[in-house]
């Protein structure tokens, strides 16, 4: 996208989403350390692939709905999340929406996010579920669907879009194709030239965009949740990016890929790039460029001593949540727990 393209935002909303994705990529800085310091359990890095995520999530309207995977935190970001809750999740503390629940998992139904499934794929039927009931009752809604390329290779994402196909309910499925699936190249993962062009079997329409051009990825996304919100169908996006650093916390990528392969795609840094387009059209430079970040850090850092300084979760709170009213066994557990707990600990 080059300084003349007619995005139909405002100077704001420019600024407002080079923001979104200073704070995104500070924030996977700080959730990396905060992990090799033994405070956090694992994260799954987003560094390289804010421009998908902050650009398609920026398309949507705040009723619409959000089904991510376990890469998403740009997204929720996007989404307006305040930053305490996505820390109070991911350190476990007595304030984590999710009590502990499903690992490394973020969702609130406040923000219209739907927690993520950690098996690949599978919320992929899930989001055509949940749009197809949006249809069904009428409502405006839609449903934007991120998973990676990996996940094309399950039968989940090929049944999921030939339902929609055929159903049309209004969801826009959100494909980063980050090159890997782990240690797997997308070489190995498909024989077809791309993801977007799987959509075409299904009758649904597949747009394939550079993934490290926000502006990019902004676009083609309004463009298929508009269509989506006008009742006509779904779409298939293949955002081409590059995930820089490694799978998760747990992972080595040096072991799987050459290191000029990274180099060459920090070249094509999401943040870079979109600064200079905003430069460009005069409305940044690099002395703000400074300032913002010199600001989003000391913000972070403010809400990461906040965060720490909350006691650690209940132990209770396990069993929580998991049954609408409890049935006897996890009654048991409870009463269970409660004797093996010490008064001190049951006070917490
Ligand atoms: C069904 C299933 N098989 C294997 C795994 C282990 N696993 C977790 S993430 C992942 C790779 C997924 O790659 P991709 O869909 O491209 O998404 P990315 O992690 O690159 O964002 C694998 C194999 C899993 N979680 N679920």
């Amino acid at each position: 996208v080059t300084e003349s393209v007619e995005t139909g935002l405002s100077d704001n909303q420019l600024l407002q989403i080079y923001r979104d994705m200073v704070v995104a990529r500070r924030l996977d800085k700080w959730l990396m350390t905060l992990q090799r310091a033994g405070r956090v359990g694992i994260h799954a890095p987003a560094e390289g692939q804010e421009a998908a995520m902050v650009g398609s999530a920026h398309a949507l309207e705040p009723g619409d709905w959000v089904l991510p995977s376990y890469r998403e935190v740009p997204v929720y970001i996007a989404r307006g999340v305040p930053i305490s809750d996505i820390l109070d999740r991911s350190l476990c503390n007595s304030a984590d929406p999710l009590k502990g629940h499903d690992f490394a998992i973020y969702g609130d139904k406040r923000y219209h996010v739907v927690p993520a499934s950690v098996p690949v794929g599978a919320i992929i039927p899930v989001a055509v579920g949940f749009a197809m009931a949006i249809m069904m009752r009428r409502e405006k809604a839609v449903v934007m669907n991120y998973f990676g390329d990996g996940a094309t290779s399950k039968g989940d994402f090929h049944e999921a879009l030939n339902f929609a196909g055929v159903f049309k309910p209004p969801i826009v499925f959100f494909c980063q194709n980050n090159q890997y699936a782990i240690s797997m190249h997308f070489s190995r993962q498909t024989a077809a030239k791309s993801i977007a062009s799987k959509a075409e079997a299904y009758g649904i329409e597949g747009l394939r965009v550079d993934g490290n051009d926000v502006l990019a990825c902004y676009l083609s996304a309004r463009k298929a949740v508009e269509k989506a919100r006008r009742g006509g169908g779904p779409t298939l996006i293949e955002a081409v990016t590059y995930r820089l650093g490694p799978h998760t916390t747990a992972d080595d990528p040096s072991r799987y890929r050459p290191k000029e392969e990274e180099e060459e795609w920090r070249k094509r840094d999401p943040l870079s790039r979109f600064k200079l387009f905003l430069i460009a059209r005069k409305l940044w430079d690099e002395e703000k460029d400074a300032r913002l970040h010199e600001e989003v850090e000391d913000m972070l850092r403010v809400e990461v001593e906040r965060a720490e300084q909350k006691p650690p979760l209940h132990p209770k709170v396990i069993l929580e949540d998991v049954y609408a009213s409890d049935p006897w066994y996890i009654l048991d557990e409870k009463e269970e727990l409660e004797e093996s707990l010490t008064d001190a600990e049951m006070q917490q």
